[in-house]
């Protein structure tokens, strides 16, 4: 028999359609499933569609596999994938690589990667993105781990990634656990834009009385433009969805609470470590966890809000596709800022531009947008931030003036937008030539004599408050 260039272990959704993937593309692929069912379905249903070398148990599955092994495990993240570690990592010879493609937390790669370096393994974890039509037709896939290693695996998995313009949605994002923080700030960013679309669709829906099906073809119009992305398509299709069994349009039967699985909470708890205000992406998970908590939802009903319920007349529109476009901005300048602090702080010398690249196709956030944040780390590799760059500082200048209509008109007839305010407030803050933290300073030497530094001279002061006021170094 002759034996597998790559295998594939756990083929629920997303193992099996890029086993079925790898297999379309000339690979042979070795398949295992702890349930043998699945494998054999697998091979059973798809089988024509190229080489699978079906494996009932582990073993026979590393046995199966060209030296030196590449194996992906896609099962579900946490405990199985360290098991599924340990069992192939014992069967397995220095040298061979084990590829985690599921959603891991990138802290858990790092410890993976350093015990399993310690064996002579290499451990590639590796963001996976596009869901299960991605993993078919060509995700976006961000591959951490070894030089090495991705000189092994690097050319299956560009054949197998997403292109748009010919280029592979998928590099060497960096070593141990870059490739699960990428695809981490990823998923946060992809809250992010889920946030701002929803605050968009509501706050005009409630000021102008527009139906979901009207706002469908405002979302579908956007799309003709700069805010041409994967979500702004699927919103008009979601809005214009009509519901079968009552006649009433799909978004008002759906129960609205929205559900996470734990990659924005990550991404936000990651922000906080490293010291990067990421406020679009914290916002849209405190949004989630709002939407979550029907009993205080109920109790707080009767609250009073503004007079006003609707306000508006079409130009409306046209603010909040700015307002949308400029929280946009700040939602990803606040990703990639993360991305860069994390580079910093792990050594992973992250290529910012080619983070931008390889999402551009094959991923939830695929959209004409990341060819301009592209473009502006071409510019300037070192951006400090991406509200720097002219493009972005133009856009952001032309439209400042209707994203703050759209907020004011939020706060006067009471619809939450934490997005949108949070965005603008982040670039009112950053923007700003003196900020208030020089008052929290004051504060927090008086309590806490924390000292502070001054602005005309170089050292550490502390006032002595409780005694004369007067001033000395600390
Ligand atoms: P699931 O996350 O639903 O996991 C099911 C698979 O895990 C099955 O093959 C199951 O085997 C296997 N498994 C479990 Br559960 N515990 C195991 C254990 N202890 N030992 C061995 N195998 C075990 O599958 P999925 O939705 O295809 O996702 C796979 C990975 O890809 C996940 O980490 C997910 O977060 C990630 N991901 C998913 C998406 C998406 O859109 N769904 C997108 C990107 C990344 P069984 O058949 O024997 O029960």
């Amino acid at each position: 028999m002759d034996l597998a260039d790559i295998g594939v272990t756990g083929l629920a959704t997303m193992g099996r359609n890029l086993a079925r993937n790898l297999a379309r593309h000339g690979y042979a692929v070795a398949v295992h499933n702890r349930t043998y069912v699945r494998t054999q379905q697998l091979v059973k249903e798809f089988g024509g569609e190229g080489t699978f070398v079906p494996s009932e148990d582990l073993a026979a599955f590393v046995a199966s596999l060209k030296r030196p092994r590449r194996a992906v495990i896609m099962v579900k993240a946490g405990a199985g994938t360290d098991a599924v570690i340990e069992q192939l990592a014992e069967l397995m010879e220095p040298g061979d690589m084990i590829v985690d493609g599921g959603n891991a937390h990138f802290e858990d790669t790092r410890r993976r990667e350093a015990a399993l370096r310690e064996r002579g393994l290499h451990f590639v974890g590796t963001g996976i993105s596009g869901g299960e039509e991605g993993a078919l037709n060509g995700p976006s896939i961000m591959p951490g781990g070894s030089k090495e290693s991705w000189q092994a695996l690097g050319p299956i998995l560009q054949d197998i990634a997403a292109t748009v313009d010919g280029v592979p949605c998928c590099v060497h994002v960096g070593p141990d656990g870059a490739g699960h923080f990428v695809k981490m700030v990823h998923n946060g960013i992809e809250y992010s834009d889920m946030q701002l679309i929803a605050e968009s669709y509501d706050l005009l829906r409630q000021a102008l009385g527009a139906t979901p099906a009207e706002l469908a073809s405002v979302f579908r119009e956007w799309n003709q433009g700069e805010l041409d992305s994967y979500l702004i398509e699927i919103t008009a299709e979601v809005l214009d969805q009509v519901d079968a069994e009552t006649g009433k349009p799909f978004v008002d039967v759906v129960v609205d609470q929205a559900e996470q699985k734990g990659t924005g909470r990550w991404t936000v708890q990651s922000a906080l470590d490293l010291g990067v205000p990421v406020t679009g992406i914290a916002e849209a998970v405190f949004a989630r966890a709002l939407s979550g908590h029907p009993e205080q939802r109920a109790a707080a009903a009767p609250l009073r809000g503004p007079a006003l319920s609707g306000t508006g007349g079409r130009e409306l529109v046209e603010q909040v596709r700015q307002a949308l476009y400029a929280s946009k901005i700040v939602a990803y300048a606040q990703g990639f800022d993360q991305m860069a602090a994390a580079s910093r702080e792990y050594g992973w010398d992250l290529d910012l531009g080619a983070m931008a690249t390889i999402w551009r196709g094959g991923c939830i956030i695929r959209a004409k947008f990341l060819d301009r944040i592209r473009a502006a780390y071409d510019a300037n590799p070192a951006l400090p931030t991406l509200l720097a760059d002219p493009t972005f500082a133009g856009a952001l200048d032309a439209a400042q003036e209707a994203w703050r209509r759209v907020v004011t008109t939020a706060v006067e007839i009471g619809v939450p937008t934490p997005g949108f305010s949070s965005a603008l407030a982040y670039y009112d803050g950053l923007r700003r030539d003196r900020l208030p933290a020089a008052l929290v300073q004051g504060l927090r030497d008086f309590f806490g004599a924390h000292t502070y530094h001054r602005v005309d001279k170089e050292g550490v002061f502390h006032t002595d408050w409780s005694g004369d006021r007067t001033e000395r170094p600390a």
